[in-house]
């Protein structure tokens, strides 16, 4: 009698998706930063609850998108939401109602047909427990939740529970994974968030989000090694230099960060080789969307 099921987690930029889908499969298969939009395609990370199999899809955050890039990533995140079996929505415990959450109660009124929605309060360590029954009520008045959890994906507080709820509301069926599979990604690609991750956390302002990584060749060697490189899309010039930092400094430390998470992911050595590329047009090519996991026609206008 197992049961098996699609579980979408959706909510605005930075509300946590990534941080309790890697919580939730008990290791990271998805990137976390602390600036919005992060993730940019669908992740597939699998957990086991019981006799039950639950894929989490995190998915990149809804806002309201002006880029090609941005439109394909709301374009993906919502089209998670729709294959999924169940879907929650997280909403940051300090933020509240913002306008970008009522947009998206408003997106889940079609995909609630049929499927239930579940609330996830997350951040609730960053606020007083107060706070929590007020919004909980607000939210629920807004949009007929099927459960409500508390949680702090970060912490692990309320996670157990939520799990718990999922692995009985999946549907009975046959698992969809093998036991031991974790995420559904080919390496190449896994590699090449884990470079941008270590981008994204040492680069300010906007550059993070006008960068891409591809991962050009992986070669296994005898010694049981791997020797990757990756090429880093920039769109102008003067960010290429900032990439490189003084002397190279920048890209050689986001490398060596890189390089060690791979390793540790792989268990063996890893010999990581980045870089950087000036590609004005970059947000405009179709290969560097079915690179990331993204459709280009999705970010038609
Ligand atoms: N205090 C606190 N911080 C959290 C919690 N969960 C996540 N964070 C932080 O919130 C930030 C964003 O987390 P992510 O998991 O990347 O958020 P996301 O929803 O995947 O963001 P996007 O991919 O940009 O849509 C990171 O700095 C996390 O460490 C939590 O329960 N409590
Ligand atoms: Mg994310």
């Amino acid at each position: 009698m197992t049961r098996a099921g699609f579980v979408a987690l959706i909510g605005e930029p930075n509300a946590g998706k990534s941080t309790l889908t890697n919580r939730m499969v008990g290791a990271k298969v998805s990137i976390v930063t602390h600036k919005v939009q992060t993730t940019r395609a669908r992740i597939r990370g699998v957990a086991i609850e019981g006799e039950s199999q639950l894929v989490f899809v995190d998915t990149p955050g809804l806002f309201r998108p002006r880029r090609r890039l941005d439109r394909a990533m709301v374009a993906a995140a919502w089209g998670g939401a729709a294959d999924a079996d169940v879907v929650v929505l997280l909403v940051e415990a300090h933020r509240g109602v913002t306008e970008g959450v009522q947009k998206i109660l408003e997106g889940l009124e079609d995909i609630g047909k049929g499927r239930k929605i579940a609330l996830a309060i997350n951040k609730i360590d960053r606020v007083q427990s107060e706070v929590l029954l007020g919004l909980t009520k607000k939210l629920n008045d807004l949009f007929p939740f099927s459960e409500t959890f508390m949680i702090s994906a970060e912490k692990g507080h309320g996670t157990e529970m939520l799990r718990q709820w999922l692995a009985q509301e999946v549907p009975q069926g046959p698992w969809l994974y093998p036991e031991d599979q974790i995420a559904d990604l080919p390496m190449r690609m896994i590699a090449a968030e884990m470079t941008r991750e270590k981008l994204t956390l040492r680069l300010h302002q906007e550059l993070p989000y006008q960068l891409t990584v591809e991962t050009e060749s992986w070669e296994e060697r005898k010694d049981g090694s791997a020797r990757i490189e990756q090429f880093v899309y920039v769109m102008r010039d003067g960010h290429k230099g900032i990439i490189l930092g003084n002397k190279g400094e920048t890209i050689k430390a986001v490398s060596k960060a890189a390089r060690e998470e791979l390793e540790e992911f792989l268990g063996r050595r890893v010999h990581l080789f980045l870089q950087v590329k000036v590609r004005p047009n970059w947000l405009e090519e179709s290969e560097r969307y079915s690179e990331m996991g993204l459709s280009f026609k999705d970010g038609n206008a």
